[in-house]
């Protein structure tokens, strides 16, 4: 039985602030939430969307000290940035705020400091990292040193990121401070705890038995952290970034991140509505929806509830946790330090007007039960094959010919024939299914058959050819433009929660207003008569070169996190000058240059030492055209033992360097060197 709510509250995870969102992002939180906001508010019923950014945690002072400025300008530029693209792509925050507000800081200090008075903490003292030079404890993040698993140094406190181990400080090999680069020391501590384990049965009874349709992925997630066991956390740290611990004695100490972070959602209420903010968080009638990826569950499903548990004072415990899983984008991890990812903003300049096709594309491809990629190609195909040759040419034959024959008025309906019918009979059938996939946080499926209803109205126009007709049963013409257009009208209400932008447009076009999403299914939204505007283009095709360019820019992107990744080679063990001396090398002159026949990695070279003519043979043939080396000087080794390599014997050896990504580089003296001088 489906219980009835009186209210929604939708929050969105609160994105760090320490750079732009990206399609990870959006595929996986702000899209979803945005689609089941708007579809909610079309049914008239009570919501409330609430976001902001995240803006306190390690990555961002982390962030700031690169940049050598402070926190507080970090998260002011990106959470501008933030803030604005979303709002550009249409996502439909009722307000978008930031956890460095002074309402927030207020409402997380006033948060622990109630659980404090009730004694619902645990104290506990530890081992932390501590630099001695700097005088401060060190987050995991800041301390560095050698990964005990693959032997690279560099790995982090938490995680090695050349191996991907997730780690403990106390793992790494010469641990030094991230911030002076002296050894870490260790120093005692205290921090408040939440002891999780208190609230495990609690939690069990409500997710265990109480959500068994959550989606699988949230609800597996969750029962294998409860079988394993839960264990108390700490809900502070040794930083100067954050919430102020609000009791005596914790100077230099602030919330832990993700204590103060949940929090927001509550402070943005109370800043949007600061008089009836309660209503959507304590009354059992409102409902509480938590959109966020994957990686969030454990916050948002055990340690949240627990604190609003302990909390007490009637708070809600989320309805509903529709996380996602991964989106990945051509076929890697999204990373914002390695700056793979398509950021929002970028598209939103590179893809002016079409923030639809972005929507669009991230749901029908959301990873809403496994990781999923997105590709350029599959970004373009999916907008020219089915944005543009499904929804848009339907909409755009139907306003056409309603202009061609009727100059734009629309006609009146006379009776109807079984096409119409059964036209009609299936939309009300996409309509349930559409409405059920949407209930139930089903999106692609929702989408899927929202577009259902555009192939359906294409059919029709197939099957009944009003151009055919016009030149013999014009009565009938008009029932079918009159139909063909109610469906555009359909389509508007149907695509509204999907393609805000596009709907508005349709409505515009059709003259449509307050739109209500039971109007799915009617043939008389639009009364006959009206004059439908001029045919507007929907979409239209994505060419080939702007693809290309994107792909272009992730392909710089893999080639600079390459170089940046790359390290010299150890240096190879001494040599005595005399082993060095026996070494003959020298300078000669390109005479012939030719490709080996069936070696596609060698050219054979014709050399001028001074001497005589010598040949050899090198593996350079992907890095250079023969005929570009005629005439140029190289270094060679010249006494090296002749060697036949594919038939031919090679007298020496050319002298190249080999770049970070592969590639080789011939040597040559700096300026004219006399053939057969010697290098040394
Ligand atoms: N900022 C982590 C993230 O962006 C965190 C979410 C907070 S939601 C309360 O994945
Ligand atoms: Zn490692």
């Amino acid at each position: 039985m489906e219980k009835k709510f009186k209210r929604t509250l939708i929050t969105t995870a609160l994105p760090y602030a320490n750079g732009p969102v990206h399609i990870g992002h959006l595929a996986g939180v702000y899209v979803p939430a945005d689609i089941y906001a708007r579809y909610l508010r079309l049914r008239g019923e009570d919501v409330v969307m609430v976001g902001g950014s995240d803006e306190h945690g390690v990555p961002i002072t982390l962030r700031a000290r690169k940049e050598g400025i402070t926190p507080q300008e970090v998260v002011d530029r990106y959470h501008a940035i933030i803030k604005d693209s979303l709002k550009e792509l249409g996502v439909s925050f009722d307000i978008y705020s930031r956890t460095t507000s002074d309402l927030h800081h207020e409402t997380a200090s006033e948060f622990f400091k109630h659980l404090y008075d009730k004694g619902e903490f645990t104290v506990k003292t530890s081992m932390q990292p501590y630099d001695e030079a700097g005088g401060e404890f060190l987050a995991d993040r800041y301390v560095v040193g050698t990964c005990p698993r693959c032997g690279k140094d560099g790995a982090y406190g938490d995680q090695c990121e050349a191996c991907g181990s997730s780690l403990n400080v106390t793992d790494l090999i010469n641990p030094r401070s991230a911030l002076t680069g002296e050894p870490v020391k260790m120093r005692e501590t205290t921090h408040w705890y939440l002891p999780l384990d208190k609230w495990e049965p609690a939690l069990r009874e409500w997710i265990l038995e109480g959500h068994k349709e959550w989606k699988t992925n949230v609800y597996g997630q969750c029962k294998s952290w409860l079988d394993a066991g839960l264990q108390p956390r700490a809900v502070s740290r040794d930083l100067t970034w954050g919430v102020p611990v609000p009791v005596e004695g914790a100077e230099g100490k602030v919330l832990y991140v993700w204590f103060d972070a949940p929090i927001g959602y509550i402070s943005n209420t109370k800043e949007l509505l600061p008089d009836t903010w309660e209503r959507y968080w304590k009354d059992p009638e409102s409902r509480i929806v938590n959109f966020i990826g994957k990686d969030n569950i454990v916050f948002h499903c055990i340690v949240f509830p627990a604190m609003l548990m302990a909390y007490g004072d009637n708070f809600q415990l989320p309805d509903n946790v529709p996380a996602n899983e991964f989106l990945n984008l051509e076929g890697d991890k999204i990373s914002t330090s390695r700056n793979w990812a398509v950021w929002l903003h970028e598209y939103l300049a590179d893809f002016p007007g079409k923030q639809d096709v972005l929507r669009y594309v991230l749901t029908a491809n959301a990873p809403e039960t496994k990781d999923n990629d997105f590709t350029w190609a599959d970004f373009q195909a999916r907008n020219n094959n089915e944005l543009v040759a499904i929804l848009g040419n339907f909409v755009n034959r139907a306003v056409v010919l309603t202009h061609k024959y009727f100059g734009g008025t629309l006609p009146a309906a006379g009776p109807l024939q079984p096409v119409d019918e059964q036209l009609i009979a299936d939309v009300a059938a996409t309509r349930d299914a559409l409405t059920a996939a949407l209930d139930t946080f089903h999106f692609r499926e929702a989408l899927k058959q929202a577009m259902e209803i555009a192939r359906l109205g294409n059919r029709y126009l197939q099957e009944t050819e009003p151009w055919k007709l016009a030149k013999t049963d014009m009565e009938r013409v008009k029932t079918i433009l009159n139909t063909a257009i109610q469906l555009c009208g359909n389509l508007a209400v149907a695509f509204e929660p999907f393609l805000p932008f596009m709907s508005g447009k349709l409505c515009r076009m059709l003259g449509l207003e307050n739109l209500s999403w039971n109007e799915i299914g009617r043939m008389d939204l639009i009364p006959a008569g009206a004059q439908i505007g001029q045919a507007e283009l929907l979409f239209d095709k994505i060419e080939d070169d702007a693809i290309a360019a994107q792909l272009r820019r992730l392909q710089d992107t893999k080639k600079a996190n390459e170089l940046a990744a790359w390290r010299p080679e150890p240096q190879a063990p001494e040599v005595d000058f005399e082993t060095f001396e026996k070494c003959d090398m020298r300078v000669g002159t390109i005479i012939e240059c030719e490709k080996v026949p069936k070696a596609d990695k060698l050219l054979r070279f014709l050399i001028d030492d001074g001497m005589e003519k010598r040949t050899i043979v090198s593996g350079i043939a992907k890095f250079y055209k023969p005929e570009d080396l005629v005439g140029r000087q190289v270094c060679f080794i010249a006494n090296l033992a002749p060697r036949k390599i594919k038939g031919i014997v090679s007298q020496g050896m050319l002298l190249s360097a080999v770049n970070s990504d592969g590639s080789l580089v011939l040597l040559a003296p700096s300026a004219p060197a006399t053939p057969g001088a010697k290098i040394g």
